[in-house]
C-alpha cells in the first residue's frame, strides 16, 4: 500500500517527510516516480495532470493538498467511487483570518498610497478609515469563512456572512441562499469571498454585485480565479465602484505577465499565499485519512462530489 502525493512545479518532498515523521512505516512515493501503480491507495493533490488518477485501480480516496477541492473534481478522469477530502487546520483557519486582516488594514491606513510617497520622499497625512465605518461581508461561511467571521467580529468589525445554508454565529449577521444575496450586500463596504468554486458560485463577483456595495468599496478575493469576472473588476475599479481590489487567487495560476491585473494602482496581488497550508500541520489530516481510507471508515473533511464541495 502507498500514499502518492501529486503536484507538479511543487517540492513535495517536506511534505513526505513530515508524513513519515509521524509514521515512519508509510510508503509514500512522489509523482512521477511511483514504482507499483496497483499499490496507490491513497493520493494527496494539487493541481495534478488531468485524467492521471485513472492511472491507480486501487485508488480509494484523494486529498486535496489545500481547503479547496475544484481541481480534483473538475477531472473526468476521477475514477467513480473514488472518496475525495481536504485540509482543514485551525493554523489555517488563523492564516486565512490574519491575511483578510491585513488586507483590511491595508485599505483602513492607506498604506498603498504611503508606499507609493515613500518613493518619492513625500510627506503627506491621509485620514484612516476608522474600523466602525466599515462593514465587512464574507461570502462562504465554511471552515475558513466562519473563522474570519468570528475573528473580525472580536476585534470590533461589523461583520455579514452568506452561505447556503443558514448560520447562527454570535456578532455575526448571517444570511442564506439566493434570495437573501442582495440583502446581505446591501451596505457592505468590504467584500471577502471565500467560497469553493462550483457550478453556483462561478462567477459571482461581477458588476452587478460591485454595484450593490456601499462605498468606499472593496473586494477581497480569496477564492478562486473563476469567482470573478475579470473584465467587471477591471470596469468596476476604473469606474470607481470599486475603490481597490486585493487578489489572491486567479485563472490561470501562475497569472500570465501580461494580464491586466498586473501593474495596476488599485490592484494588491499575491500569489495564492492566504491560506498557504503548511506540510507539518497538514500531515497529521492526511495521514488519518489514509489510514481510514484503508479501512473503509468515514474520512474527516469529507467533500460531496456531487455538491461540488
Ligand atoms: P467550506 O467547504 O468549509 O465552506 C464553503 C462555504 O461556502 C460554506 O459556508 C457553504 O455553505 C458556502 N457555499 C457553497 N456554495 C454556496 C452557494 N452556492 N451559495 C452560498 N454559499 C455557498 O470551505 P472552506 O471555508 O474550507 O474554503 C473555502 C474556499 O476558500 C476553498 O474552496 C478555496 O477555494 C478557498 N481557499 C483559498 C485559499 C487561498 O490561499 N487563497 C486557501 C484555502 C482555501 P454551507 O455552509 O451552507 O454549506
Ligand atoms: C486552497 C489552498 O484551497 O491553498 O486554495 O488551500
Amino acid at each position: 500500500m502507498s500514499l502518492l502525493l501529486i503536484a507538479p512545479n511543487q517540492d513535495m518532498e517536506p511534505a513526505r517527510e513530515a508524513l513519515l515523521r509521524i509514521d515512519p512505516n508509510l510508503d509514500v512515493e512522489i509523482w512521477p516516480n511511483v514504482t507499483h501503480k496497483e499499490r496507490v491507495t491513497f493520493a494527496v493533490s494539487w493541481n495534478h495532470p488531468s485524467m492521471v488518477l485513472g492511472n491507480y485501480p486501487n485508488l480509494k480516496a484523494v486529498s486535496s493538498f489545500g481547503a479547496g477541492v475544484n481541481h480534483i473534481l473538475e477531472d473526468k478522469g476521477l475514477p467513480q467511487g473514488t472518496r475525495v477530502c481536504r485540509i482543514v487546520t485551525d493554523a489555517l483557519q488563523q492564516h486565512m483570518a490574519d491575511y483578510i486582516l491585513a488586507a483590511i488594514l491595508h485599505y483602513r491606513f492607506n498604506l498603498a498610497r504611503y508606499i507609493k510617497q515613500s518613493t518619492r520622499a513625500e510627506w503627506r497625512q491621509h485620514q484612516a478609515i476608522q474600523s466602525s465605518s466599515l462593514s465587512v461581508g464574507i461570502l462562504g461561511l465554511g471552515s475558513l469563512g466562519r473563522a474570519t467571521a468570528e475573528h473580525l467580529a472580536r476585534l470590533g468589525y461589523s461583520v455579514r456572512g452568506w452561505s447556503r445554508s443558514r448560520k447562527d454565529i454570535q456578532h455575526v449577521h448571517c444570511f442564506s441562499g439566493k434570495a437573501q444575496l442582495d440583502e446581505f450586500l446591501n451596505a457592505i463596504n468590504v467584500l471577502v469571498c471565500l467560497l469553493p468554486l462550483t457550478s453556483e458560485t462561478e462567477g459571482i463577483l461581477n458588476l452587478n454585485v460591485f454595484k450593490k456595495l456601499s462605498h468606499p468599496a472593496y473586494l477581497i478575493n480569496v477564492g478562486r480565479g473563476r469567482h470573478l469576472v475579470d473584465e467587471d473588476l477591471i470596469y468596476a475599479l476604473d469606474a470607481g465602484i470599486l475603490a481597490g481590489a486585493c487578489l489572491d487567487a486567479f485563472e490561470p495560476e501562475p497569472l500570465p505577465e501580461n494580464h491586466p491585473f498586473w501593474n495596476r494602482e488599485k490592484i494588491l496581488l499575491t500569489p495564492h499565499v492566504a491560506g498557504l497550508v503548511h506540510p507539518e500541520k497538514s500531515a497529521p489530516v492526511i495521514v488519518e485519512n489514509y489510514k481510514r481510507a484503508l479501512s473503509g471508515q468515514e474520512l474527516l473533511y469529507e467533500v460531496s462530489r456531487e455538491r461540488g464541495y
